[in-house]
């Protein structure tokens, strides 16, 4: 087994707690276009892009819209998504998320962002933690979404790693998948239940430090 050299962070739901800013912009939304949305079907929405996530949301209410609505739609989602985004502090920060960034800096791993989120950079600035990032690989630089492994492959290669060296840090199911379908090592932040192919699962970044975590998964 190859040594671990470096981690790619996702970002909503690993770093920061933007997720309940997605579920809350994309509930207005789904109301304004009389559809249901439920908190479970939010969970099907996490690391998936903008626009696949509103036609989601248009299959699961079986309508559908003209370009410029469906153009429209996602412009208005992303202003309200914003609104909450840009009260945001550094609590919103995941619990021992910026420690663990801190001490991976500390311990010469390298550092990357993989996100599905256009919106990545302007969070990483507002939270003042775009500094521990060699590589920030966002939504506005893939061409192909979660699962697909291409955010991390991206990320793996800006950083000169390969993907065995590379632990992936994801809260969402498409991207454990994504990392398993690239080869990566996977942290699964959330619960075992439901990011069943990840190796290793807390609940967050504050349950151990880089070292513990390498160690442990040296051993599997
Ligand atoms: P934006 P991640 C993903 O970020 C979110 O999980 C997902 O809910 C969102 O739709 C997607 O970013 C696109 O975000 O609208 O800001 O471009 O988890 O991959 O960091
Ligand atoms: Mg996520």
């Amino acid at each position: 087994m190859k040594a671990i050299k470096g981690f790619l962070f996702d970002l909503d739901g690993v770093i920061v707690d933007t997720a309940k800013f997605h579920f809350k912009a994309w509930h207005r939304l789904a109301s304004e276009l009389d559809i249901p949305f439920t908190e479970e079907q939010n969970e099907e929405l996490k690391g998936v892009s903008r626009v696949e996530s509103l036609q989601k949301i248009l299959d699961w209410g079986g309508k559908s819209l003209s370009a410029d609505e469906f153009d429209r739609m996602m412009g208005l989602k992303n202003e309200w998504y914003l609104e909450f985004v840009r009260e945001m502090n550094s609590d919103e920060a995941l619990p021992g998320a910026v420690e663990f960034l801190e001490e991976a800096q500390k311990q010469g791993l390298a550092i990357g962002l993989g996100s599905a989120s256009k919106n990545a950079v302007l969070i990483l600035d507002l939270l003042g933690i775009k500094h521990y990032f060699k590589t920030i690989i966002d939504g506005n630089l893939i061409t192909k979404s979660k699962p697909d492994p291409q955010v991390f492959d991206m990320g793996a290669k800006a950083l000169g790693l390969d993907p065995e060296s590379t632990v992936v840090f994801e809260d969402s199911l498409a991207g454990i998948e994504a990392a398993l379908r690239g080869g990566f090592r996977r942290v699964g932040i959330g619960s075992a239940d439901i990011l069943r192919d990840a190796e290793i699962v807390v609940p967050n970044l504050a349950q151990m430090s880089p070292a513990e975590l390498i160690n442990q998964l040296n051993q599997i």
